[in-house]
């Protein structure tokens, strides 16, 4: 037990009456038609059954038994048009499915139905799903259809195997023995993806690289897309916006010039010669140095426009990143994007997404939602979130992430009322979008385990389960994992699942409690850096982020300071902007505040510092004691694994706790309260230590 099989490990089930009901309704499956996703849909069912009810079950191409699993679409399956779906498969669309049990002919089938082949994989894994999870599957009758359209995973891969904030080993794609080579992960990727509703992926870094559009590389992209094509995985490339001037011999990439618009045209042509159902571009462009149609003059619909026309033709689409900050916004960073981009609505082309991420900074513990959402009625906003934790501990971190994407779903922008939440601008209801999309931002490489830390499987896994349907909730999320993963027993699931759920407010509080952002060294985003400063730029620094002094500490942006708070909807501004209504999760984020300043809790702003900081390395000590509890209900393999990277979290915790609580006592000039344990070293010694590693204390 490696951790390689992922939540699709298929063991037998162990509820002796489940396990027989499960015998009893599977007797036989039948899928009709052979496109490949319909062969695949097969084997994962042969396979899972197999497993799940340790038998094989027989596949036949007509009813030989009394009890039937059939899969399939009434295009292909006689058997499934005989059951007469069709009303109930209208709401199913192009890539949802039904799953009914009934009865025909004296026979009972359990039915898997869709209007397509991929609905009916999806509904393969589904049906897997409640096998694993031991759900009763006498009497179904669902239907299920995701809420956005394009969700995609974003690699953040260069073409050397290096992965930009990756932390579990190197790319998966092995551009060296590809096209030749198709090695088993690649398939297992796009089954786990396929298991989650997942039916995109960017393969390369979003600093992009323009040689993975030369055609050796494509050759190499479209043996990747043929891998993956059957499980409904489509591929899209990240686009470097100078790759004209590059590869293509030109003297600009403007995107105004005729010749620069041709050159893409061409460009676009070409890939999907390769890849016919090539998905399409992700731009990053005019931030962190990369090149884009400011350079020219231009803004950035001129630049997603011109890319949008060179694959509209074949039914791209781009995802243009919203992104964007650089000197130009003096005061602060996190206004940069709205400023940019909300000039822009209207001005973009139909097949153009715009992909803001969750906050307006970068990914922190904990942000704000970001300010464009609900801010843009004619563009389609794409969300994008972080699933490898570049600012959450990376590698070793215990963090599961549902809660902290479900915050930011559901926060209500206002934008046309009540209720106006960030999850219905993503997913079109709210101005009334077809095209939606949701991309996130992979931590999968070639660790055996595929994430490094076991746990980070599950955010793998909830980021697909909420882009299908972004109303589940953290708990069911947590729980479904967990019974796959692991096991049905509930003495493991309900204390694991509840050290689940309270991981990500944990972290919060060890690295950046009450609003606090950007604090960690300088450049690799891992240990503590309060004390950042003097960087060429300043919105790279710690200190324009938590600007302690001895007054208090916080980023002021209400009226007095960066009125960054006037990018929301009145409603969310008002209460963000007022000292007594701003939720304390974001208190220093939008407010300069008092030491003094008396909290919800009652304390001093000082002293809720210091016990915040503290309860979060109580929380790692609490998971610590969970965990070690579970031993003996899981394997020993990954139990060892998860007890070893949880003491190195403890350390991490304690080193953010003492740093940054020392560091801000300079400022404060308070002492820490006398009931909580005191920084095992001063200061200086936090300072000297490199915060690439977790310190030896
Ligand atoms: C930041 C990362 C940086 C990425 C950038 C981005 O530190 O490596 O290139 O985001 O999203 O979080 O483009």
């Amino acid at each position: 037990e490696d951790g390689y099989r992922l939540w699709q490990r298929y063991e037998q089930v162990q509820d002796a009456s489940k396990l027989q009901a499960y015998r009893k309704a599977a007797g036989e499956i039948i899928i009709q038609g052979n496109s490949p996703t319909l062969k695949v849909a097969q084997q994962e069912l042969e396979m899972g059954l197999n497993g799940l009810l340790g038998q094989a079950v027989p596949t036949t191409q007509q009813p030989t038994q009394q009890n039937i699993l059939v899969a399939g679409t009434p295009s292909t399956s006689a058997l499934i048009k005989e059951l007469n779906l069709s009303d109930k498969l209208k709401a199913a669309g192009d890539e949802g499915y039904l799953l009914l049990t009934t009865t025909k002919n004296g026979r009972n089938y359990t039915v898997i139905a869709a209007n397509t082949d991929i609905g009916v994989l999806y509904g393969s894994f589904h049906l897997l799903r409640l096998l694993q999870t031991e759900q009763d599957i006498a009497k179904l009758s669902l239907t299920s259809t995701p809420k956005i359209k394009h969700r995609v995973l974003n690699h953040w891969d260069n073409l050397d195997r290096t992965v930009e904030r990756g932390y579990s080993g190197f790319s998966l794609w092995n551009w060296h023995l590809l096209p030749d080579y198709i090695d088993q992960r690649y398939i297992d990727y796009a089954r786990a993806n396929a298991s989650i509703g997942i039916n995109g992926t960017v393969l390369t870094n979003v600093n992009a690289n323009a040689l993975v559009l030369t055609p050796d590389y494509l050759k190499k992209v479209a043996a990747l897309a043929d891998a993956f094509r059957p499980y409904g995985l489509k591929v899209y490339l990240t686009a470097r916006f100078s790759a004209p001037i590059e590869i293509g011999g030109l003297k600009t990439a403007d995107p105004l010039d005729p010749q620069v618009q041709a050159w893409w045209k061409q460009k676009s042509d070409e890939i999907y010669g390769y890849v016919p159902d090539f998905g399409g571009f992700l731009v990053k462009a005019n931030s962190e140095g990369q090149p884009g149609p400011q350079n020219y003059g231009r803004n950035h619909a001129d630049g997603a426009n011109m890319l949008a026309d060179a694959v509209a033709a074949h039914g791209g689409i781009v995802m243009w990143r919203a992104f964007v900050y650089d000197d130009k916004e003096p005061d602060d960073r996190a206004k940069q994007a709205y400023n940019e981009f909300k000039p822009l609505d209207g001005q973009f082309r139909d097949n153009v997404l715009v992909q803001v991420k969750n906050g307006p900074i970068d990914f922190q513990p904990r942000e704000p939602f970001h300010p464009m959402f609900g801010a843009m009625p004619k563009t389609p906003l794409m969300m994008e979130f972080q699933i490898t934790q570049e600012y959450l501990g990376q590698g070793t971190t215990l963090a599961y992430l549902s809660p902290m994407y479900k915050e930011t779903l559901e926060s209500d922008t206002y934008a046309k009322g009540k209720g106006s939440t960030v999850a219905k601008d993503i997913d079109g209801t709210l101005y009334k979008h077809t095209l939606t999309g949701i991309a996130g931002v992979a931590n999968i490489g070639t660790d055996r385990n595929w994430t490094g830390h076991q746990f980070g499987q599950a955010n793998w896994y909830t980021f697909g389960r909420l882009a299908w349907d972004h109303t589940l909730s953290s708990e069911e999320i947590a729980e479904e994992w967990l019974r796959m993963t692991f096991t049905n027993n509930s003495q493991f699931i309900a204390p694991v699942k509840s050290m689940m759920l309270g991981s990500h407010e944990t972290i919060v509080n060890y690295m950046t409690p009450l609003g606090l952002h950007h604090i960690m060294g300088w450049s690799h985003h891992y240990g503590p850096g309060p004390w950042i400063k003097d960087k060429h730029r300043a919105d790279w620094t710690s200190v324009y982020y938590h600007r302690a002094d001895e007054k208090g500490i916080g980023f002021d942006r209400t009226k007095t300071g960066s009125n960054a708070v006037s990018q929301y909807f009145p409603p969310v501004a008002k209460q963000f902007a007022n000292l007594k209504t701003v939720p304390e999760k974001y208190l220093l984020w939008f407010h300069h505040v008092d030491w003094d300043y008396k909290v919800n809790s009652g304390r001093t702003l000082w002293n809720e510092l210091c016990y915040r900081y503290s309860s979060g390395v109580d929380g790692v000590r609490q998971m610590q004691q969970t965990w070690d509890k579970v031993q003996g209900q899981v394997d020993e393999e990954r139990f060892q694994h998860v007890k070893t990277f949880l003491a190195i979290q403890e350390k991490e915790a304690k080193w953010w706790r003492d740093a940054c609580l020392l560091y801000f006592q300079t400022f404060s000039k308070r002492p820490i309260p006398q009931d909580l344990e005191k920084p095992a070293h001063t200061l200086e010694h936090y300072m000297s230590l490199d915060p690439k590693f977790v310190p030896g204390i």
